[in-house]
């Protein structure tokens, strides 16, 4: 996969903060949250994958296998079961825990978009290749 071991950083977001809040994340780390750009990276060994997503607010690291359900623990510590499949260049992430959570990223080779839904609020993150 072309994607892989590239690093994107967040360039844009729309509706990140609804987002935050519709998960019932608190102001004080919707602000955290808001302020940071963070990176993200995707690396593959034997079809186990690793994505890191970090920054200086938190690093987060999950291992899976595609279409095989884990536990993940989100940034802002949610305990949640998922399930990532690959299409392509597009991932496809589905959470489950109190509400359920949907994250399409698409790579491309100049940027990784990232297109977040829970209930009715659809957030879109654009992040730019860094290498
Ligand atoms: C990202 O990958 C953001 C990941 C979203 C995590 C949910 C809420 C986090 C609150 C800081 O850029």
């Amino acid at each position: 996969m072309e994607f892989v071991g590239k690093r994107y950083k967040l360039s844009s977001s729309e509706k990140f903060d609804e987002y935050m809040k519709a998960l019932g994340v608190g102001l004080i780390v919707r602000k955290m949250g808001a302020a940071v750009s963070p990176v993200v990276e995707v690396t593959e060994n034997n079809g186990e994958y690793t994505m890191k997503t970090q920054s200086t607010f938190k690093n987060q690291e999950i291992k899976f296998k595609l279409g095989e359900e884990f536990d993940e623990e989100t940034p802002d510590g949610r305990k949640v079961k998922s399930v990532i499949t690959l299409d392509g260049n597009k991932m496809t992430h589905v959470q489950k825990g109190d509400k359920e959570t949907l994250i399409e990223r698409e790579f491309t080779p100049t940027e990784m978009k990232a297109v977040m839904k829970v209930d009715d609020i659809v957030c879109t993150r654009v992040y730019k290749i860094e290498n």
